[in-house]
């Protein structure tokens, strides 16, 4: 049986992988750790939540004695959006946390830790279609540069330490429950709940920005199928490419316009075009389809469907009191 924490748990991957997590382990085996960000009520009624800085290492260290941990999923961390407006808060809190949290994991003599990389730690010098396993990481953001140097750090703690950590690089996530925070890929979230709510919106990046994005369930299907995955399957111990879906931002708003016919979206770039348009528009994950099974589910069309149908049953569930 696992003990299992979740860093960042109040987080948009965090908030749905703790209560998918606690109907496979019991809900008593899945400690939910947010920090600044208040839990909801869901979070909060499925199981144990404790409020754990992972910046203070002490903190974490108790919350990990206390319920005698032997699995972390860390998702807390700051974005690339965020990051490139406090450079420096996103190296303290990325590093600083995965150490951290590594640290932990080797003095309790944990089981296994789950860490997610990201496609920013490729930057302008890498191949843009089709982004290899392992090609050139030099990437543009603070945030990136986290990613890399986490990436090593992992492998490092593997090899040095035989600590049994894993790890994918996210593309865009797109999900129904929680909103993103700070991220470039926000736009592919946000542009649902307008189209919904006021039928326009008007997306920060352009309308033929390309960037690979990736629907929650097979989100949390990469995350917990790779920890679940026998260890002499896991060969790459920095981080694997996932990829899933890659569509332009106005790819996307003439999806939703079959559903919502009246729909309109404009365009007005900002920073966080530059960030887009230094990432991969597709994603090479052949190596993580062949040693440990990935396979995503949801393509364009599935995904906007159930999207639409998830939040507008939430809104007006919401509505309804
Ligand atoms: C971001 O946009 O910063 C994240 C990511 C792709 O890692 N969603």
């Amino acid at each position: 049986m696992r003990e299992i924490l979740v860093t960042g748990a109040t987080g948009q991957i965090g908030s749905e992988l703790t209560i998918e997590l606690r109907k496979k382990y019991g809900t008593n085996h899945v400690v939910a750790a947010g920090h600044k960000k208040e839990p909801g009520r869901k979070l909060l009624e499925s199981g144990p939540y404790e409020s754990v800085d992972v910046t203070d290492r002490e903190s974490l260290q108790k919350t990990v004695q206390k319920h005698g941990i032997d699995t972390v999923y860390h998702l807390a961390a700051i974005l690339s959006a965020t990051g490139e407006e406090n450079p420096q808060l996103a190296w303290h809190v990325n590093m600083d946390g995965l150490y951290n949290v590594l640290e932990a994991a080797r003095d309790n003599r944990m089981n296994r830790v789950f860490w997610p990389s990201s496609i920013a730690v490729f930057g302008p010098e890498a191949p843009r279609v089709s982004t290899p396993q392992n090609t050139i990481l030099i990437p543009a953001t603070m945030y990136g540069i986290t990613k890399v140097a986490g990436e090593l750090l992992c492998n490092y703690y593997f090899t040095r330490f035989g600590l049994d950590v894993r790890s994918v690089r996210y593309p865009g996530i797109i999900s129904a429950e929680t909103l993103p925070g700070g991220g470039t890929t926000d736009y592919a979230v946000e542009i649902f709940y307008e189209a919904i709510k006021k039928k326009r919106y008007t997306c920060f990046v352009r309308e033929d920005t390309v960037l690979p994005m990736m629907y929650m369930p097979d989100c949390i299907e990469a995350s917990t199928s790779l920890m679940e995955a026998d260890p002499s399957r896991i060969k790459c111990r920095t981080s694997y490419n996932v990829g899933a879906i890659s569509f332009s931002a106005g790819e996307l708003a003439a999806e939703i316009r079959k559903y919502i016919p009246e729909f309109q979206c404009d365009y007005k770039p900002d920073f966080r075009q530059k960030i887009a348009d230094s990432w991969p528009m597709s994603i090479d994950d052949s190596v993580a389809r062949k040693e440990w099974g990935w396979k995503p589910t949801y393509d364009l069309g599935s995904m906007t469907r159930d999207m639409l149908e998830k939040l507008k049953a939430r809104f007006a569930a919401e509505a309804s009191g």
